[in-house]
């Protein structure tokens, strides 16, 4: 069937309508575990099983959060999938062993190359059953790639997918836990010898289809079977996928990053430009390698680049196997400092980026979004990508620029009038109130990021080593009020890793203020039992300092603290269970 020529047009009234549109069309991303919106260490290669263990061991030793650590196609025997270099890793399953005690994770790559060696069993498989690629002549298709000489399983074969996918079974790859996740690369496919370094455009696949009809869908294909894989090695865990072929959809089963990019500021710039456009075609859980893929990023670079990844969806630092070593302690202690700074705030925001990613699943909004989303009467939004929304919650722009000590920030206007929305300094809540261009003095540590007035969001405060230790962390609500004094704004929570969810066991609530009063209501009812509870309440944009608050629980009045934090005021200890009904008043006396 040949194309006609027709472009679908998807019509909305708003480009969140169209963007949901788009999402009903191709589907959206599961709700991911939380630990997979956390920090990710990477490099090619974790040279060891010392090396895994020493690196993940720094990191705690100069306090520096991290979740998964990630191993590259060395730890491999001989780039053969499935298995382990016996020398490097000896003792796979007491590495991860060890990891999983600290809360921590491990993703493994496995990419679609597989090895021509006749004592291989996959290959050995794949030859026997003819799981793989065609030529037009109907043998066996021979690339090269990192093993040498290569084949390709043919993924748009359901049985081949099948097959594929019960590799993962962890009484098959013994060496794993059903805790370890999995990176596809190199699945456009790549091959080193290929025409445009890929698969020659007359290759034969399942239904007689030649390469050229169904290129673009091979990485797509490789993801179901490795989504498939995962989930039926452990039925009741959400998956983690990374890729780096991705096809309008594959959304539904993985992570995307942008490749191969340069440590130079340019690329910088390019991961804010690249992850706005995926996610508003659907793809919201997107990053960039952090500290450039390619060369030597100086310490500035690497400072602001830590930032940059901290307000985007996935957030992994990874580097070229011929680059210099770059963890965190190996630049001077001040670099060192600011990117702890940056992942601090990244995990305190993380119930924000679960929420949103929440949302996303339920409704197809993106996770970030280009400033025009929300502001299309102002047209001067169309052209900004180096700004970008948390959901309507959060403006950030990254410093991604050399040497400077001011950046030039856009405050939208909401209409054509030039009225704006109230915008809140996320460290200091100075407020701001104008619509334009306006300069703000940044210093090495400061990430310009401003909270809506008019929005809430729930915070996590307490530092950890990892996001799964703060699971039952308690919260810090920030309320940022918009010129009539009202917020609103909403929170998820659950387990974080399994699908219960799928079974309401979740616990979902929309917080308003509004008249100096706090409520919150359930959206479906609380199911989940969670030890989480109110910390404290930060309110910017009163008009006054109140005297003090009470809370009312159950018919139950408490009196409660109030005291100032920079621009806002702190309402202390609410002390309540997220599963409660509350109501909060603020006391004018
Ligand atoms: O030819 O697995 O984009 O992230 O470190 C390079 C080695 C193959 C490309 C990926 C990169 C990864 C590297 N891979």
């Amino acid at each position: 069937m040949a194309w006609n020529g027709s472009v679908p047009v998807i019509y909305g009234s708003w480009p969140l309508d169209v963007f949901k549109q788009y999402a009903a069309l191709t589907g959206t991303h599961e709700l991911p575990q939380l630990f997979s919106l956390a920090y990710h260490q990477s490099r090619w290669n974790y040279n060891d099983e010392r090396d895994v263990t020493a690196v993940s061991a720094k990191f705690d030793e100069f306090n520096i959060p991290m979740d998964t650590m990630w191993l590259d196609i060395e730890y491999t025997d001989g780039k053969r999938y499935f298995t382990w270099d016996k020398f490097k890793f000896p003792q796979p399953l007491t590495m991860i062993k060890n990891l999983t005690e600290l809360g921590r994770h491990l993703v493994v790559i496995i990419d679609p190359h597989i090895k021509r060696d006749n004592g291989y069993f996959f290959h050995q498989d794949c030859t026997e059953k003819g799981y793989y690629v065609k030529t037009r002549e109907g043998n066996d298709y021979e690339g090269w790639c990192w093993p040498g000489s290569a084949s390709y399983p043919d993924f748009f074969n359901p049985d081949v997918r099948q097959y594929y996918a019960s590799q993962f079974d962890t009484s098959r790859f013994q060496t794993v836990t059903t805790d370890v996740m999995l990176w596809n690369d190199m699945n456009e496919p790549s091959v080193f010898n290929g025409p445009e370094i890929t698969a020659p455009k007359d290759l034969i696949h399942y239904g007689n289809w030649e390469h050229r009809d169904v290129h673009n869908l091979y990485g797509h294909m490789h993801l179901m079977g490795t989504f498939a894989g995962l989930q039926q090695r452990d039925p009741n865990q959400r998956p983690f996928i990374l890729t780096r072929a991705h096809f309008a959809g594959s959304q539904r089963y993985a992570a995307i990053w942008t490749g191969d990019n340069l440590a130079d500021w340019t690329h910088l710039q390019h991961s804010i430009k690249m992850c706005l456009t995926e996610a508003v075609a659907g793809f919201s859980f997107c990053g960039a390698d952090v500290g450039g893929f390619f060369g030597n990023p100086d310490s500035e670079l690497l400072e602001r680049w830590y930032q940059t990844g901290a307000f985007l969806p996935f957030f992994r630092a990874h580097a070229h196997i011929d680059t210099k070593r770059r963890e965190p302690w190996l630049y001077p202690e001040r670099t060192r400092l600011v990117i702890q700074n940056a992942i601090r705030k990244r995990y305190s925001y993380l119930s924000l980026w679960y929420t949103a990613f929440f949302e996303l699943e339920q409704t197809g909004a993106p996770v970030i979004r280009p400033l025009l989303t929300h502001y299309p009467f102002d047209k001067e939004t169309f052209g900004i990508d180096n700004q970008l929304l948390v959901q309507d919650r959060l403006l950030v722009k990254p410093v991604m620029q050399q040497g400077v000590s001011k950046v030039d920030v856009y405050f939208p206007a909401i209409d054509d009038k030039k009225n704006g929305d109230l915008w809140y300094d996320v460290e200091t809540y100075e407020r701001q109130d104008r619509v334009g261009y306006v300069t703000v003095p940044v210093t090495e540590y400061k990430i310009p990021v401003w909270q809506r007035g008019g929005s809430i969001l729930a915070k996590k405060e307490r530092q950890r080593r990892a996001s799964t230790l703060m699971l039952h962390d308690p919260y810090t609500l920030i309320i940022c009020l918009d010129r009539d004094r009202k917020a609103v704004g909403t929170l998820y929570l659950d387990d974080e890793k399994s699908y219960a969810y799928r079974e309401g066991q979740y616990i979902y609530v929309s917080y308003e203020f509004a008249d100096n009063q706090l409520t919150n209501n359930f959206i479906g009812k609380p199911k989940y039992k969670s030890d989480a509870w109110i910390e404290r309440i930060v309110i910017a944009g009163l008009e006054r300092v109140p005297s003090g608050a009470k809370i009312t629980v159950n018919g139950v009045q408490q009196s409660l603290e109030v005291t100032r934090q920079g621009g806002a005021v702190v309402v202390r200890k609410p002390a309540v269970k997220m599963d409660i009904d509350f109501v909060l008043t603020l006391n004018y006396e």
